[in-house]
């Protein structure tokens, strides 16, 4: 009747970038994803029979309108799983700048998916649940696994088929990520309106969609070498893609902000002095910086001393979802 779970974020090397169905959430493409032991929400699910409405409490403050829509949109589908109509109390905290190009609905749904079926009885293998996290947030479908994880787009209308699978454990690479904040404030742009917006007007999509196959093979090979410099500069290159597209849509949009520029330059310059490091980039002004361990002093010193660089924060790879 309780219980509680916790994921980490994850920061997509390949982005998902588009829907082919926005209800069941199905994306247009394969996705590949570094979990991040540095961001993560729990959440506790306690069931109440005489509760008529769910409640949500995230941080300690009630969530009305959209968010909470999500949240019980989403036990309704584990209600229908269970086969049981009880309303449910759910309670976050979220360790993770909400909104502001940090994937806080990857760790927030797969924690709600994993504390929620456990609270209804439900036992679900990590596909099971990792197709079920899918349809909370598409990005939540790979916070279910530790280390890298690969979102299988399906090619089934029903979703059966979409799910995230496991790539490399924690273990196999310590590959780090800094996370660079310059804004903490709302986008103006949220990432399923801006998805919707560049599928459905982009001229550029198709090119983004096509370019997926090739980085998704050449990064899972490097990624099994640990080659930085293969992994690092697929993982750019593909974010830049995935942004490129937004310039092309009806109204355009970005996601940048001067500063981003800024920190996207200063990466390339420590890669001009010999420091490994690539830049990526999610639906906000943010940048996520891929480092290796020996250089981490080198990258955070180098990042903090950017004008307009509020915080850096460091993080190594995350485990999966855990029950507490
Ligand atoms: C990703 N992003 O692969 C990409 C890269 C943002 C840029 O997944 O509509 O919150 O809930 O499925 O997962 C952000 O979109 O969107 C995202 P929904 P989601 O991480």
């Amino acid at each position: 009747m309780k219980a509680t779970a916790k994921a980490h974020t994850n920061i997509a090397l390949i982005k998902y970038w588009g829907k082919r169905n926005e209800e069941i959430i199905l994306p247009t493409n394969n996705s590949l994803s570094l979990t991040l032991d540095g961001f993560y929400t729990e959440t506790t699910v306690a069931l109440h029979e005489d509760y008529t409405e769910d409640h949500f409490i995230l941080d300690g403050q009630p969530v009305v309108g959209e968010q909470y829509k999500r949240v019980t949109t989403f036990l309704d589908l584990i209600r229908k799983l269970a086969g049981k109509n009880i309303y449910a109390d759910v309670r976050s905290i979220n360790n993770v700048p909400t909104a502001a190009g940090f994937a806080s609905s990857a760790s927030g749904f797969a924690a709600l998916a994993a504390a929620g079926t456990k609270a209804m009885g439900i036992h679900l293998s990590e596909q099971e649940l990792s197709r079920l996290t899918r349809q909370g947030s598409g990005s939540a479908c790979r916070s279910i696994y530790g280390g890298f994880a690969e979102w299988r787009m399906g090619k089934e209308n029903d979703g059966s088929d979409s799910y995230a699978v496991p790539i490399a454990p924690v273990e196999h690479w310590d590959l780090r990520v800094a996370a660079v904040i310059l804004s903490s404030t709302m986008k103006k742009v949220s990432s399923r309106e801006g998805m919707k917006r560049t599928v459905e007007s982009s001229p550029f999509f198709d090119g983004w969609v096509n370019s997926i196959p090739k980085d998704l093979e050449e990064i899972k090979e490097g990624i099994k070498a640990r080659n930085m410099e293969k992994v690092g500069s697929i993982a750019e290159a593909n974010c830049l893609r995935m942004h490129a597209t937004t310039l092309g849509a009806n109204p355009p949009f970005t996601y940048w902000h001067d500063t981003t520029l800024t920190v996207m330059q200063t990466v390339k310059q420590l890669r001009e002095q010999g420091v490994p490091a690539y830049f990526t980039i999610d639906a906000g002004p943010n940048v996520k910086v891929l480092y290796l361990p020996e250089n981490e002093k080198t990258v955070e010193k180098v990042l903090r001393e950017i004008p307009g660089v509020t915080d850096v924060r460091l993080s190594k790879s995350g485990q999966g979802v855990t029950y507490i």
